[in-house]
Order: C-alpha cells, then sequence, then structure tokens
C-alpha cells in the first residue's frame, strides 16, 4: 500500500536508504514502490522461481553481516534502485526497457555460488552467496553491471559471444562503474576496477581493471583478429579500456584514492573528454547505432557517430574517440 523508505544496513555500501511498501497485514516488504515497484527476493538456496518477498517488522533491513539473511537484500536492493535512477538522471531513461516497469532480484541462490547473471527470461537479476556463503555478489558494481545486461537486451541486443559479445560484457563494466561513480557513496567509492569489493579471488584483488585489463591475467588490452576468441568476459577489455582511455586519459592517474596506469599501443598520449561524456557517448551508440552483431570496428563507428551526434562533426569529443579506438588498435 503506502511507499516508504525503509533503512538498510548492507554490506557493501554502510547504511543506505531502501524503497519498501507498507504491506496490508502489518509491516513492510522490500517492494520499492518509486522506482516500478522493483521487488527484491530470498531464494533461500533455491535455484528456481522467487522464493519470498523479503518482509520486515519494522523497516529497518539487515546489519551489514552476511549471517543476517536481509544483508544481501539491502545491497540487491540499493543497486537495483541506484542504476535505475542512474539511468533516469545520465539519460532521461526510465527503467531497463524505457517503459517504466521494474525488473526484480533474486538473492541467495544455491548455496556457495559464486556469480551473479541477468536473465531476459525472467527479466531479473539472481544473485549467489560466493565462496563458502561468505562473500554475497551483490555488490554496486556487480548490480549495476548485472542490470545493464537488460539495458544491452532492450536496446543493441548485441549477441553474446565473439566480438558483439565483448561489447555486450564492456557495456555492463561501462555502466557499472558509472553507476558507483554516481552513487558518491563513501563506503564504495566509483573507481574504475569491476568487482573490488567481493573479494572474488580471495586476496583482495579486483576482478576486473578498465584502465589496463590484462591485470587480470586473461583480459586483452587491444584488439587483435583473434580476440573474437577470448572468452567474452576477457574480450571485453578492449572496449573497457576505450572507455578508460576515453573518460581519463593515458598515462598514470589518481582518482579517489586508487592509482591507475593505463597504456596504448602506439605509444599515443591521450588526454580524456571526462566520463560523462564518454558515458552519452556509449548509451548514444549502444541504443541507436549498435545491432546483435556489431563487432569492434562497428562500435568505432557507432561511437563516432554518436559523438558527432552529441557533440558536432569534428568536434573534439568525435576526434578523441577516433584517436581512442586507434590506441586500442581498432582502426
Ligand atoms: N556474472 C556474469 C556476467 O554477468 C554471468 C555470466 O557469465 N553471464 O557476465
Ligand atoms: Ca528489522
Ligand atoms: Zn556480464
Ligand atoms: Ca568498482
Amino acid at each position: 500500500e503506502g511507499i516508504e523508505n525503509g533503512t538498510g544496513t548492507s554490506e557493501y555500501s554502510g547504511t543506505v536508504t531502501v524503497g519498501s511498501t507498507a504491506s496490508a497485514g502489518g509491516g513492510f516488504d522490500l517492494t520499492d514502490g518509486g522506482r516500478g515497484g522493483h521487488k527484491t527476493y530470498d531464494l533461500n538456496g533455491g535455484t528456481s522461481g522467487t522464493g519470498t518477498l523479503f518482509h520486515d517488522a519494522d523497516d529497518q533491513w539487515g546489519d551489514g553481516t552476511v549471517t543476517n539473511r536481509q544483508t544481501a537484500a539491502v545491497d540487491a536492493a540499493y543497486g537495483a534502485a541506484e542504476t535505475w535512477d542512474y539511468y533516469k538522471s545520465a539519460f532521461n531513461r526510465n527503467g531497463i526497457a524505457g517503459d517504466g516497469k521494474a525488473a526484480y532480484s533474486r538473492v541467495h541462490y544455491g548455496n556457495a555460488y559464486v556469480n551473479a547473471f541477468w536473465s531476459d527470461a525472467c527479466f531479473c537479476m539472481t544473485y549467489g552467496d560466493g565462496q563458502s556463503n561468505q562473500h554475497p555478489l551483490t555488490a554496486l558494481d556487480v548490480a549495476g553491471h548485472e542490470m545493464s545486461h537488460g539495458l544491452t537486451a532492450s536496446t543493441a541486443g548485441l549477441n553474446y559471444s565473439r566480438e558483439s559479445g565483448g561489447l555486450n560484457e564492456a557495456t555492463s563494466d561501462i555502466f557499472g562503474t558509472s553507476v558507483e561513480f554516481f552513487a558518491n557513496n563513501s563506503s564504495d567509492v566509483g573507481d574504475y576496477l569491476i568487482g573490488e569489493k567481493i573479494n572474488i579471488n580471495g586476496n583482495g584483488t579486483p576482478l576486473r581493471y578498465m584502465d589496463k585489463p590484462s591485470k587480470d591475467g586473461g583480459s586483452a588490452d587491444y584488439w587483435s583478429k583473434t580476440v573474437g576468441r577470448l572468452d567474452v568476459h576477457y574480450s571485453s577489455g578492449v572496449a573497457n579500456h576505450f572507455f578508460y582511455l576515453l573518460s581519463e586519459g593515458s598515462g598514470a592517474k589518481t582518482i579517489n584514492g586508487v592509482s591507475y596506469n593505463s597504456p596504448t599501443s602506439n605509444n599515443s598520449t591521450l588526454t580524456g573528454i571526462g566520463r560523462a561524456k564518454a558515458e552519452q557517448i556509449w548509451y548514444k551508440a549502444l541504443s541507436t547505432y549498435m545491432t546483435s552483431t556489431t563487432n569492434y570496428a562497428a562500435a568505432r563507428t557507432a561511437t563516432l557517430q554518436a559523438a558527432s551526434d552529441l557533440y558536432g562533426a569534428n568536434s573534439a569529443e568525435q576526434q578523441a574517440v577516433a584517436a581512442t579506438w586507434t590506441a586500442v588498435n581498432v582502426k
């Protein structure tokens, strides 16, 4: 019934506001009345269906520990809310499909499941609890990543294999990172790292690095004619690197206390145009020019067209797009 704002104690993002709804029988449901009615469900170890909708007596959710099963729900709900707000703020887009309809989120999937995923079939996001059920994959950049697979499916529809699959994966990293910067949360500052909070490698290192993707041991920094043979989470490196370089430029830089050092294939020195413009260019290319079969060469064309639309033909921004693709060997 009534739209409420509860207080959540998350694992990764500190104390946050979560949208809730007063339920007819008393108490509150974890249904966000303000963002299309996004619901967060407890799969309780199951792997299908929706389990049970999170419900709470006093609208104070989670306690920041994994033993409280509401905690992962707080992170997932917060991630969905920030991603929704980011699409609205940056692109004036009403939800994933642009129709004001919410997806939903499911947490506590399976047992010690070390992944999270988007499904077009359910139009929903699902999160495992990680190694030994101790590290839920619900951090803000991961949630933004998964939700942005829905955005890609609703726009370009990039096929999830070969180079188009790498572009699909990169789009999720680009907007997952953009959501993290947008949220401006002091407990989880914006960075160009993916999954730095979930300790997926067991040694505190992030899952992926956008400034120099090869730091993960598998991702490509530059295009080559065999890049499409890599797993899509590695061929994404070329576009992640493009986005970092276009935003921030090449060389050494420290942002929000994180140090980066981004190389170029041709030893060119690049000056970034800023993340905000890079986001606009990527979104316009994704939603206007990319298709299911767009490869890296076509992504170059799509983003050049987008930059021309947004900032003018031969604008500094369009020239930066060209120079940056060349720097990652997409010519
Ligand atoms: N977490 C992974 C991803 O979103 C799941 C997958 O491999 N599709 O990319
Ligand atoms: Ca409570
Ligand atoms: Zn993905
Ligand atoms: Ca991050």
